[in-house]
């Protein structure tokens, strides 16, 4: 190890013990805690582009990219000066304003199937706030969710979740007590039969179902063809509310999102992470006739200080026009085509169990030879060797989204020769692990 890398970790061991100290576990947020691959994580001080640099200036590629919200990369010029001219104009006015306004048209504009929209500061008050609807909507109670979707940390959803919730391998959060969570209905990903016997079942009393387009949250898993049509099917035919948590898809598999992409609509959608640009922001949309049940046209209360915030909403604003203009979605598909197939011949060559889940540009390593299809079959991935692997390509520089529960995301700041560096390094990993096996 050289001396830079001994200082990298020198100097993010004295941080997250110093962090320990003061905040639980060192992180605002336990994905960030490297629970998942052990070892200490990196403390970030700046980041351009598609790199990261920590605190004593080594530079990493990065493919967590604050956890999909950085589609332009890190730092990119046209939102970084956008913020700056509004930032002058005062942070917050607790007020409406325009800027608002234009987002909503965007976001509307892009997705068909939402009439009205309501901005929120994260995609868990979004997703609170849909299923809240939803319920109120259809004046019934009881939610399906799929095992390994993690859909944030409200209460009632913390239930055999995805996500950092996966890694903690406590299926259901203490803290939620039974009567929050006696109305989630939890079934396999992908397992249509199954949803078509819940929803037989509950049905009376069954508000909706909340679904990933992409179960991202377990690492990639991409629905089975005709799994999200059977949704669809399923939930006209017994008046139910489809809601599509598209935090992760949202602007991510194409401008229009999973819904595009897949060509399904759903009645209520939640986005998160790209509409903000890199600053907080959520939204919930969907059919007008359920819309205007929120405060203060009608009773659902739903609210927030900072919603719609000035500075977050031009972010998000420049973001979203810069995808519409430049439509990097198919690069970013291709790019992440190659940098896959790459490292899939790569693992073949060295006889190692490998599947490398991808779509769009979204990808994840499962290490077995399982074919992955829902939450149980990603939890047969050997985590060993993932963690061995992460920690080699780490090494090398390349920071990977840390749990092999999460996806890894490609921006369009990631350039050829970032993924032939990235390519080296994952061949220099396998050797690695093949030398130890
Ligand atoms: P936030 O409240 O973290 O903005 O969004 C919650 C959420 C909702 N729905 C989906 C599909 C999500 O993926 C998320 C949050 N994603 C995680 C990573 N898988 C955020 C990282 C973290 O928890 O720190």
């Amino acid at each position: 190890m050289n001396d830079l890398e001994q200082k990298q970790i020198t100097i993010n061991h004295k941080l997250f013990y110093e962090a320990k100290k003061y905040i639980p576990g060192g992180v605002n947020s336990p994905v960030r805690s490297f629970n998942s691959v052990g070892g200490c994580p990196i403390f970030v001080r700046n980041a351009k582009g598609s790199k990261i640099y920590g605190e004593n200036g080594a530079e990493f590629i990065d493919y967590c990219l604050s956890w999909g919200v950085l589609i332009f990369g890190h730092a990119h010029p046209e939102i970084i000066s956008a913020i700056h001219e509004v930032l002058n104009q005062g942070t917050s006015f607790g007020t409406a304003t325009k800027s608002e306004i234009e987002l909503a048209k965007l976001i509307i504009e892009a997705i068909p199937s939402i009439e009205q929209v309501r901005l929120t500061n994260s995609g868990t008050e979004a997703v609170m706030s849909a299923v809240r609807l939803a319920r109120a909507f259809t004046k019934k109670n009881k939610i399906i969710k799929f095992e390994g979707a993690y859909h944030g940390h409200a209460d009632y959803l913390l239930v055999k979740g995805g996500s950092g919730q996966a890694v903690s391998g406590v299926p259901n959060s203490p803290g939620v007590p039974k009567d929050f969570s006696k109305h989630t209905i939890v079934v396999p990903y992908n397992d249509i039969k199954e949803v078509e016997k819940a929803v037989k079942k509950y049905h009376k009393d069954l508000a909706g179902i909340i679904v990933e387009p992409v179960s991202a949250n377990c690492g990639v898993v991409k629905p089975l063809s005709g799994f999200l049509e059977g949704l669809r099917e399923i939930s006209d035919r017994y008046n139910l509310v489809l809601i599509f948590d598209e935090v992760i898809t949202g602007f991510r598999l194409a401008y229009g999102g999973a819904q595009e992409y897949f060509n399904i609509r759903s009645d209520l959608t939640c986005l998160g992470k790209i509409i903000g640009g890199g600053l907080p922001v959520g939204a919930f949309g969907g059919r007008k006739e359920i819309m205007k049940l929120l405060v203060p046209e009608g009773d659902v209360y739903q609210a927030g200080t900072l919603s719609g915030n000035p500075l977050a909403v031009t972010a998000g604003i420049v973001t979203l026009n810069m995808l519409r203009k430049n439509n990097p979605y198919e690069n970013l598909k291709n790019k992440t085509k190659k940098l896959c197939e790459a490292i899939c011949i790569s693992a073949k060559n060295y006889k190692i169990n490998l599947k490398v889940s991808y779509t769009g540009s979204l990808f994840s390593f499962f290490f077995t030879d399982k074919e992955i299809r829902n939450y149980a079959s990603a939890s047969l991935q050997d985590l060993k060797l993932f963690k061995k692997f992460y920690h080699n390509l780490l090494k090398e520089n390349i920071y990977l989204s840390p749990s092999g529960f999460e996806t890894n995301f490609l921006s369009s700041a990631h350039t050829d020769e970032d993924i032939e560096k990235t390519l080296r390094a994952i061949y220099k990993a396998f050797k690695k692990l093949t030398d130890i096996s």
